[in-house]
């Protein structure tokens, strides 16, 4: 059940129950794609750091350790012993991103494991099988993100087969469902718009699954290489055209200012590895722009990452210590940075939530962005 609190222009301000307890929105979802945020971050640590919801991908659970194996071992939450929600991921995207030699047909993509090279298939019923098993709160259709540039004729017959890949996706997750050793009976599935940039395209499709009565509507196709204000383009237009009485999710995005701008247009789910990934390379978040740690300015700095943030990190540490961590090669220098960053951006979007119940999201959102330009100042 999905139910909006306030609105403040198109930001909304909503709650999402779910089997696994409620999702306050707006969310920015922690990727953690094999079933861990990589940093050496625990789900125990996720819990300080304000993360309600993971999110881990089908494609690299099936290939290791198996999703069979993790349906045995009682499903993903208990596996990772977390019980707040978790998204997966339908796995298309990922055979996408990773580059993989890949045939797509009409049954499903074609393509060899990063891991092994060994030969692999999977179609809408594939995917929701492995999804089934991993017992996910909510479960993402098998799409193909088309890379861009793309041509017209290739979006309109992928697009298509997207919508006929869904249709199949729904009436196997319907039946997993229902079955008796099903480790979530209760498992959401959310729809995926895709179109690449061209407007007519997205809206029809979106009107066409905005009929097929999801439990929540993703935009994806989107942070693949088009500018920011293509970006925002797309959302001006596809975003009235899905059900405002259902969540809107933005695949892989984004920045803090991306995120900003898109809650601004009506979204409400985020989710993206840029956290974590700039962590890991001494790269962090604050209220004025993103830092370099390894930057010889910080090498007696005493201060904190950001004196504004209440993050384990930020608490105890200075910048000082963590960038001697980084040139030391101590495996915490990363775990401190993802640390912060998890908690940057899941702090931003409790900033987020209160500003639009408040009524004040354009003015925050304004402060916000000034903010994160000072350090170029
Ligand atoms: N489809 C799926 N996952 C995704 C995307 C998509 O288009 C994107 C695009 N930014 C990120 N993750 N299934
Ligand atoms: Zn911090």
């Amino acid at each position: 059940m999905y139910k909006v609190l306030k609105k403040c222009g198109r930001a909304k301000r909503a709650e999402f129950h779910t089997p696994h307890g409620v999702i306050q929105t707006p969310v920015f979802m922690n990727v953690g794609t094999a079933g861990a945020i990589k940093g050496a971050v625990s789900t125990e640590d996720l819990e300080q750091l304000k993360c309600q919801v993971e999110l881990s991908n089908t494609y690299h659970l099936h290939l290791r350790p198996g999703d069979k194996l993790i349906k045995e071992m009682g499903g993903l939450h208990k596996f990772m012993v977390w019980d707040k929600p978790i998204l997966t991921d339908s796995g298309g995207f990922q055979v996408f991103s990773l580059g993989l030699l890949r045939k797509i047909k009409e049954e499903g993509v074609y393509f060899s494991s990063h891991i092994d090279g060994r030969k692999i298939f999977m179609g809408p019923e594939e995917s929701m099988q492995i999804q089934s098993n991993l017992g996910s709160t909510i479960a993402m259709a098998f799409d193909e993100c088309i890379g861009l540039p793309a041509e017209r004729p290739y979006v309109e017959a992928s697009v298509a087969r997207t919508t006929r890949w869904l249709e199949r996706c729904k009436k196997e997750m319907h039946r997993l469902n229902q079955l008796e050793d099903t480790v979530n009976p209760k498992q959401m599935l959310f729809g995926i718009n895709q179109g690449a940039t061209f407007e007519d395209i997205r809206i029809e499709h979106a009107k066409r699954i905005s009929e097929m009565e999801l439990d929540g509507y993703a935009i994806g196709g989107l942070a693949v290489g088009e500018s920011h204000a293509e970006m925002y383009r797309i959302l001006d237009e596809v975003v009235p055209y899905l059900p405002e009485e259902k969540p809107t999710y933005l695949m892989g995005v984004g920045t803090p200012e991306n995120i900003l701008e898109a809650v601004e247009r009506g979204v409400d789910f985020f989710d993206c590895v840029l956290p974590a990934r700039n962590g890991r390379h001494a790269h962090v978040y604050t209220n004025k722009g993103k830092l370099n740690l390894l930057n010889a300015k910080y090498e007696k700095d005493d201060s904190p990452i950001d004196d504004t943030c209440g993050c384990p990190a930020c608490r105890r540490y200075s910048r000082a210590y963590i960038r001697h961590l980084f040139k030391a090669k101590e495996m915490l220098a990363m775990r401190l940075c993802v640390m912060h960053n998890l908690y940057f951006f899941n702090s931003m979007m409790e900033e987020i939530r209160q500003a639009i119940e408040e009524d004040r999201f354009h003015a925050y959102k304004a402060a916000k962005l000034d903010g994160f330009r000072e350090n170029g100042k």
